[in-house]
């Protein structure tokens, strides 16, 4: 499908969504997150797509919701269109494992848009920030309750109240991001985790994202039996037996998604 601000380019496995609206900073307009959940969703319905990484440019990941198509809007337009919601919920619905790649700037909405993806992986040239107290608004896509989980009430109520940055090398400190390597080296990075993880059982990392993520929906000991019966299930899959044959046989696993 062509669309008109992200481009899509699928490498062997690995599906690469690439926000592109340069002059804006890839502000996120409607239609730039309407495109963000079709290509999402292509991802998860291609058969050979076996890990996602999304990414924006060296200068901005995403500078935030766009202010300018905000900017008139009532409460009558934005709470009974639910500005925004239906797209945000469709974005963490993909099953795949999603790699946020950020360089530049991450704030508000595109804060919020890498916090929905699996893991973070950041340039040096990072900054993250919820600057929406500047514009007399709060975070709207789980920013408040996303970023707290990833760095606690301290941090986040810093950044939330006085709308600061948090860069890169702190961001790694506070837990927010996976890694951070220098700005050139960000996609192949990005590329070689999706490319190692493509090459696992899509089995296994399905359950290992949903396992992961009912560490934030339920209570620790629901979590851990949802854990438990998805450990247990995966020993009725070929690639369960033809995984710990291959480490016995000392030999790379040939999975094959059943
Ligand atoms: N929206 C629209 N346009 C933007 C945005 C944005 N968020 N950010 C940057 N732009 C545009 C600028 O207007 C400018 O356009 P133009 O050249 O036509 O004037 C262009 O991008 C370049 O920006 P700057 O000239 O400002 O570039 P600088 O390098 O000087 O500054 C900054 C970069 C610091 C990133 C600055 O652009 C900035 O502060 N941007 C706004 C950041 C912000 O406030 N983000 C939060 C937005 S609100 C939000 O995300 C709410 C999400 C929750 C909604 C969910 C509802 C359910």
């Amino acid at each position: 499908m062509a669309y008109k601000t992200i481009v899509v380019e699928l490498d062997d496995h690995v599906a690469v969504i690439k926000l592109n609206r340069p002059d804006a900073l890839n502000a996120l307009s409607t239609a730039m997150l309407r495109e963000i959940v079709q290509a999402l969703r292509e991802a998860d319905d291609n058969e050979k797509v076996r890990c996602i990484v999304l990414t924006g440019s060296e200068k901005a990941f995403a500078a935030g919701a766009d202010i300018g198509e905000m900017a008139e809007m009532s409460f009558a337009e934005v709470f009974g269109s639910d500005l925004y919601g239906p797209e945000a919920q469709a974005i963490v619905r993909c099953r795949k494992p999603v790699i946020a790649a950020v360089s530049g700037y991450a704030l508000g909405g595109g804060c919020e848009l890498a916090l929905m993806c699996d893991f973070i992986i950041a340039s040096e040239s990072a900054k993250f920030g919820q600057p929406e107290v500047n514009l007399g608004i709060i975070a709207g896509m789980g920013g408040t309750q996303r970023l707290t989980r990833a760095v606690g009430k301290a941090k986040a109520m810093d950044m939330h109240l006085t709308g600061r940055f948090m860069d890169a090398a702190e961001a790694e400190r506070a837990g927010l991001v996976a890694r951070v390597v220098p700005a050139k080296k960000l996609m192949d990075e990005a590329m070689a985790a999706a490319h190692k993880i493509a090459e696992k059982s899509q089995l296994a990392l399905l359950a290992a994202k949903e396992s992961v993520n009912r560490a934030f929906e339920t209570p620790q000991a629901e979590g851990i039996l949802h854990e438990r019966r998805l450990f247990q299930s995966l020993f009725a899959t070929e690639d369960q037996s033809e995984g710990m044959q291959a480490f016995l046989d000392k030999r790379e696993a040939q999975f094959r998604d059943r």
